[in-house]
């Protein structure tokens, strides 16, 4: 089973690009940019991915993020997930960006998406891996920043398929950017947006992106299963979910492989991802392992896992048809 899995033909559709920089390009980035690390070595930057909650990992996450500074920098990155995706068989990403994670410190959006794409323009020409990038808001920054960073994305719109919305859900819900979101359906973006696994107010986060956002997909969103009318609506209107076991692990202590067992029993369009692998310890395929493992999915199952995010994935019908 676990041959199987690896050797599947697969596809990732939760993935923080900041969430795949291993220690060791951290390190190496830090070094080439004269960016001063509270450690020394490759094993101490490992020791300092340790966190015990939501937040404490978010603390660490963005305190890494100072070693990214140029557009060699977001290529070399993004090349480093993408040639690691390519050895487990992905054969379609999209890849979240957090664009103002890096303007806030006063790294220009140009320098971060001008990398970004470089490495997905080479990956299919060179790995054999097709991606697209989904920008995210910060919801925890202001509505009127969010704005302007979809205004300063406009000029590489043909360069981003969709946009999101993460970080701490806690006290910004998704109407905080109801503005924003409708801006970005006019310009033609797909929407998605984070509605984690264990936080408070979540439910009304999910009726929310259903009612007033429009989304075209949910991160996370297990706790839909809990309210009978949400799950109706979005089997109804046939919208994904991005599951990330591992994260969930890591952020609530549960896999939530009980969910996806109940979303595939209801012919939901559930989908196992894997957040920031680097932090949490596992790509796509240690992600699917772990869920296959936790429910003993027969390999029909796992395939209807790939099935399904090949299905919800933001690309014209003839080209995803060529994965099914
Ligand atoms: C994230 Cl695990 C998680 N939750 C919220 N926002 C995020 N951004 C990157 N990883
Ligand atoms: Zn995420």
């Amino acid at each position: 089973m676990d041959d199987f899995i690896a050797g599947m033909p697969k596809c990732e559709l939760h993935l923080h690009i900041e969430g795949t920089l291993e220690p060791e390009l951290k390190m190496a980035l830090a070094e080439r940019n004269g960016v001063e690390m509270p450690y020394r070595t490759v094993a101490e930057a490992r020791d300092a991915y340790t966190f015990d909650s939501l937040s404490s990992f978010l603390v660490g996450y963005y305190e890494s993020m100072r070693v990214l500074r140029t557009e060699p920098d977001f290529h070399d990155l993004a090349h480093a997930y993408l040639t690691r995706a390519a050895e487990q068989n992905v054969r379609y990403a999209e890849i979240f960006f957090d664009p103002q994670a890096h303007t806030s410190r006063g790294v220009p959006f140009d320098i971060v998406i001008r990398g970004l794409r470089r490495a997905v323009m080479d990956a299919e020409r060179l790995l054999g891996v097709r991606a697209q990038l989904i920008m995210c808001f910060l919801r925890d920054f202001s509505a009127e920043y969010a704005m302007a960073t979809l205004m300063e994305s406009l000029p590489y719109r043909e360069w981003i398929v969709g946009v999101g919305l993460d970080s701490d859900e806690r006290g910004n819900p998704p109407v905080k950017f109801a503005e924003v979101f409708a801006r970005a359906r006019r310009e033609g973006y797909m929407i998605t947006a984070h509605c984690d696994v264990d936080q408070p107010g979540t439910h009304e986060h999910i009726r929310q992106c259903l009612e007033v956002i429009g989304v075209d997909r949910i991160d996370h969103g297990t706790n839909a299963l809990e309210d009978e009318a949400l799950t109706a609506e979005i089997a109804r209107r046939g919208l994904g979910f991005t599951v990330c076991p591992i994260s969930n692990g890591f952020v609530a202590g549960d896999l939530k492989a009980g969910a996806v067992r109940r979303m595939l029993d209801l012919g939901l369009r559930v989908t196992v991802n894997s957040d920031d692998p680097a932090y949490f310890g596992g790509y796509v395929t240690e992600n699917v392992r772990a869920v296959q493992r936790e429910l003993d999915l027969t390999r029909d199952e796992v395939a209807r896992l790939q099935r399904n995010a090949f299905e919800i994935a933001w690309l014209p019908r003839p080209v995803k048809d060529a994965y099914l």
